[in-house]
C-alpha cells in the first residue's frame, strides 16, 4: 500500500526546499484561503431550533448540596424544613415572650436604635427612582446569573473541578464516560426563568448579565453617594452596638406574632436596618469582587490572592450571595404587603406616608413594565442576539480590553496544583484528513503559519519539539464555569513570531482547527497579536509530561492566559496572521463569536 500522504508531503517539503523565497512566500500565502474556505460564513442573526448544534433541551435535577464524601442533600427538603423550623421558632418565642426577663428585654431594646441628630426623614425621589432601577436590574440579573449556572451546574470550592467533589449540583453525577464534554452537562431552563434559557445559550447570557451588572454597579454607586450626601446613610448604617440586642427584639416580636410597629418613615427596626446595610454594603461589594474572581486575566495577575481566592471560590460564593438576595426580595416582599402595604408602597412610590392609594397604583405601573420586559427579554434575544452582542461589547468591552493587558510569567503553580481530573470540551475532528495523520502518528502533520508575514513556514511535529521548549503549569478557564490547572509543554508563540515575522499590518493571528464546529465549518479564532509576545501564550504539544491526548487537542493546541478557554484552539492545523478578522469565517473573530455570539476579548 502507497502511503500517499507520506508522499504528498515529502513532495511538498521538496518544492519548498527548492523554490526561490519569494515564490515559496506566495504558495504558502496560498494555503491560507483554503482554510478560510472550510469556514462557515454565513451570518447567523438569529437562535433558531439548529442553534448551537441543536442540542436537545436537557433539565436537570432538583438542586443538592454534598454531606459528607458521597450523600447528597435535596434542597427541596428545605421547604418543609424551612416551615418546621418557623413553627418551632414560634412556639419559643410565644412561650417565652410573657417571661419577666423578656418582658424586661423588650422594654429596654424596644426593636430600633437611636438615629443620629438630624438625619433625615422619608423617602426622597432619587431614592424611589434608584430603587426601582436597583428591582429591574436586579431580575435580570438574577436570571441571566441562573443561565450561567446552568451551563456548568457544578459548584466547587477549590480550582479542581473533579466530578464528585463538587459541594452543589442540579445535574445527575458525572457519567463514567471518556467521551462526556462539559457542554454535554449543560441544563435547558425554563424561558422566564433563564436569560435566555436555552441549553449552552451562555454567550448572550453573560452579556446580559455583564451588561447589568455595569448598570446596577453606577446606579449602585450614585445611591450610595447620595445617601451620604444627604444623610440618609444612618438609616441603613449601625451607628451603635445596641443594634444586636434590639434585633434579637425585634425577631421575638416578629416570632411572637406580636408584630413591632412599623416606622419606616422615620426609623427602621434593627432587623430591617442590618438587612438592608448588609444587602446595600456587604452583598453588593461581594457581588463585585467574587465577579471579578472569576476572571482569568485578573487571576493570572493576582496570582497570589487566586490561589485562595480561586474561581470556583468565586463562583461558590457569587452564588451564595445570589441566594441572599433571593431570601432578600422574598421576605422584603412579603413584609412589606403583610405590615401595612399602602403605607409602605407610599413610602417607596409616592414619597408620602398615608394609606393612600397613590403608592400602590404607581407599584402596579411599574411592576407592570417590568413584567412586559421579562416577558419579552428571552424571544427578543433569540430573536436579536448580536442586537444584545453589541449591547455588551458597548457596557463591558472597554473593561475587557483593559483586563487583557496582563502579561504574567510562569511559575506560581507547582506540579501538585496539578488537577486530577481535566474535562474536555468541544466538537472532536472526525474529518479523514485528521484520522489519516492520527493513524500515522503525526509523522505527517504540518502545521502551516502564513498570512501576513516574512517567513512563510511548514512546521513538522518534530520541527516544533526541535524549537525552544517552554512549559508552564498554569489554570484553564472555561467560559462554562469549569477549570483546572495543567502543565503544557511545546513552543512559545514568541519563537513562532521570531521565525516568521509578521508584517506591520499584522494584527490578528487565526488559529484554524481540523475539527469543525457544533454547527458545521471548521473552529477556528482570532487573537490580538499584541497577546501573542506574552509569557504564556504557546503551542502546547504536551500535556502533563505526555503528548496531547486526542481530546485535549493533538498534536497542537494554543493556550492564552489572559483569555477564556474557548479561545484556545485544540487540533490546530494551521495559523494566518491577518489585519482585520471581519472577511474570515462569519467576521466575528472566532467560531463561538459567530455561531454562539461570544465576545472576541474574554478576559472575564
Ligand atoms: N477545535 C476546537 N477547539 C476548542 C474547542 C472546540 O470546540 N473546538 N472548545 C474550546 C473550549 S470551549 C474549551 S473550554 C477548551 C477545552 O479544552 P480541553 O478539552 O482540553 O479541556 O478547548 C477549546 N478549544
Ligand atoms: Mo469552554
Amino acid at each position: 500500500m502507497v502511503d500517499s500522504g507520506d508522499a504528498a508531503a515529502a513532495a511538498e517539503q521538496e518544492t519548498l526546499a527548492r523554490t526561490p523565497k519569494e515564490q515559496r512566500s506566495q504558495q504558502l500565502r496560498e494555503v491560507s484561503p483554503s482554510f478560510r474556505e472550510a469556514l462557515d460564513s454565513r451570518r447567523h442573526d438569529r437562535v433558531g431550533a439548529d442553534w448551537a448544534g441543536g442540542l436537545p433541551a436537557q433539565y436537570g435535577v432538583a438542586p443538592r448540596v454534598r454531606v459528607g464524601r458521597t450523600k447528597w442533600f435535596n434542597l427541596l427538603w428545605l421547604v418543609p424544613i424551612g416551615v418546621a423550623v418557623m413553627i418551632l421558632g414560634i412556639s419559643i418565642a410565644r412561650g417565652i415572650v410573657d417571661l419577666p426577663v423578656v418582658r424586661d428585654f423588650l422594654q429596654t431594646y424596644p426593636g430600633a436604635s437611636a438615629l443620629p441628630e438630624g438625619t433625615p426623614e422619608g423617602f426622597p425621589v432619587w431614592m424611589q427612582w434608584q430603587h426601582w432601577l436597583n428591582i429591574f436590574f436586579m431580575f435580570f440579573m438574577i436570571r441571566s446569573g441562573l443561565s450561567i449556572l446552568a451551563d456548568h451546574p457544578r459548584l466547587y470550592w477549590t480550582r479542581h473541578s473533579t466530578p464528585g467533589r463538587e459541594w452543589f449540583r442540579m445535574q445527575r453525577p458525572v457519567p463514567d464516560d471518556p467521551t462526556y464534554t462539559a457542554k454535554g452537562d449543560s441544563l435547558t431552563l425554563p424561558d422566564g426563568v433563564g436569560l435566555p434559557g436555552r441549553r449552552h445559550s451562555i454567550g448572550l447570557a453573560r452579556w446580559w448579565h455583564l451588561s447589568i451588572d455595569v448598570l446596577w454597579l453606577v446606579n449602585g454607586i450614585v445611591f450610595v453617594v447620595l445617601l451620604f450626601v444627604t444623610g440618609h446613610w444612618a438609616r441603613i448604617v449601625p451607628t451603635s452596638w445596641d443594634v444586636i440586642p434590639n434585633a434579637i427584639s425585634t425577631a421575638i416580636q416578629y416570632l411572637s406574632l406580636d408584630w413591632p410597629t412599623e416606622n419606616g418613615w422615620v426609623n427602621y427596626n434593627a432587623l430591617q436596618l442590618l438587612a438592608y446595610f448588609i444587602t446595600v454594603f456587604v452583598a453588593a461589594p461581594l457581588a463585585l469582587l467574587t465577579g471579578l474572581g472569576m476572571s482569568p486575566a485578573l487571576s493570572t495577575r493576582f496570582r497570589r490572592i487566586s490561589r485562595v481566592f480561586n474561581i470556583q471560590f468565586a463562583r461558590s460564593l457569587h452564588f451564595l450571595v445570589l441566594c441572599w438576595y433571593v431570601m432578600f426580595v422574598l421576605v422584603h416582599v412579603a413584609l412589606v404587603f403583610a405590615t401595612g402595604a399602602l403605607r409602605n408602597l407610599n413610602h417607596m412610590y409616592a414619597g408620602n406616608d398615608t394609606n393612600s392609594w397613590t403608592g400602590f397604583w404607581i407599584f402596579l405601573a411599574t411592576s407592570a413594565v417590568l413584567a412586559v420586559v421579562w416577558v419579552a427579554a428571552t424571544p427578543v434575544t433569540y430573536r436579536y442576539p448580536r442586537a444584545i452582542r453589541r449591547m455588551g461589547l458597548a457596557l463591558i468591552g472597554p473593561v475587557q480590553r483593559l483586563f487583557e493587558h496582563v502579561d504574567s510569567k510562569p511559575g506560581e503553580y507547582t506540579e501538585d496544583d496539578i488537577s486530577p481530573y481535566f474535562w474536555s470540551n468541544g466538537r472532536v475532528p472526525d474529518s479523514d484528513e485528521y484520522k489519516r495523520l492520527e493513524e500515522g502518528g503525526f509523522r505527517d502533520y504540518r502545521l502551516r503559519v502564513g498570512g501576513l508575514v516574512e517567513n512563510p513556514v511548514s512546521l513538522s511535529v518534530d520541527d516544533l519539539r526541535a524549537m525552544a521548549h517552554h512549559d508552564q503549569i498554569t489554570q484553564h478557564f472555561c467560559i462554562q464555569g469549569w477549570s483546572g490547572v495543567a502543565k503544557w509543554g511545546g513552543v512559545s508563540m514568541s519563537s513562532v513570531l521570531d521565525l516568521v515575522r509578521p508584517t506591520p499590518e499584522a494584527k490578528w493571528v487565526v488559529f484554524y482547527s481540523f475539527a469543525e464546529g457544533a454547527e458545521g465549518g471548521l473552529y477556528y479564532d482570532a487573537q490580538d497579536i499584541d497577546q501573542m509576545r506574552y509569557h504564556l501564550t504557546m503551542l502546547a504539544y504536551d500535556m502533563n509530561d505526555e503528548p496531547l491526548t486526542f481530546s485535549h487537542g493533538a498534536p497542537l493546541r494554543l493556550r492564552n492566559e489572559a483569555q477564556l478557554g474557548f479561545k484556545m484552539v485544540k487540533w490546530i492545523q494551521g495559523i494566518e496572521f491577518v489585519e482585520r478578522f471581519e472577511d474570515v469565517g462569519g467576521g466575528l473573530g472566532g467560531y463561538n463569536n459567530d455561531h454562539e455570539f461570544f465576545g472576541y476579548r474574554q478576559s472575564i
